[in-house]
């Protein structure tokens, strides 16, 4: 098995069902665990709604190419509309973190670019492990974590509470 990290986000949509979905989706993979739910304003342009943003830690026995294949197919079948680099979009899933390793090809670069600038990645990835360290950055101890006035609008209930 290994430990990988999927960053989940939604601003088109009922947000709140789609990311439910997406984990879901996930769940077929492998192991997973939730991390809270968090609304935050957008990075980029600004003229667009906010965003749900989320965390999951999937254990799979899926190599990194495999897994990217699956979560490009689930953002697919979310119905996935992408109007513009940085702009809305149905369904984000983007492979954060696999195992340890550093990937550097043309379709997929890990440990994921703009991980240890953005507290909406942040913040989700502390609450599954409150330790981590990426590109020998303890990620607790960042400013940006350290700055953040994001709070979780959700525990990590929450696929529970709106599948129920
Ligand atoms: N790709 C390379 N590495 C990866 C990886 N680790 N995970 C390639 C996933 N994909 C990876 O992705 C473009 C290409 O990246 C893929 O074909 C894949 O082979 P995309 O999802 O189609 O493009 P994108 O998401 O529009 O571009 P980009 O640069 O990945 O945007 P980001 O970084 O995903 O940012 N504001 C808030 N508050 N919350 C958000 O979640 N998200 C974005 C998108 C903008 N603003 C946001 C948020
Ligand atoms: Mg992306």
């Amino acid at each position: 098995m290994r430990t990988t990290y999927i960053g989940l986000g939604s601003n088109l949509g009922d947000s709140k069902q789609i990311l439910c979905q997406a984990v879901a989706k996930l769940a077929t993979l492998g192991t997973v665990r939730v991390s809270q739910l968090y609304s935050t304003a957008p990075m980029g342009p600004q003229d667009q709604p906010d965003y749900l943003n989320a965390v999951v830690e999937l254990k799979t026995t899926l190599m990194p190419l495999a897994l990217l294949d699956a979560l490009q197919a689930f953002e697919q079948e979310s119905g996935r509309i992408r109007l513009r680099r940085w702009g809305e979009r149905t369904l984000d899933l983007d492979l954060l973190w696999y195992n340890n390793q550093t990937i550097q090809h043309e379709r997929l670069i890990v440990p994921h670019l703009g991980l240890l600038e953005r507290d909406f990645v942040l913040l989700p990835l502390l609450d599954l492990n409150p330790n981590m360290v990426v590109k020998g950055q303890v990620l607790k101890e960042l400013n940006v974590v350290q700055h953040t006035m994001l709070q979780p609008i959700a525990n990590n209930d929450w696929v529970k509470q709106t599948t129920q």
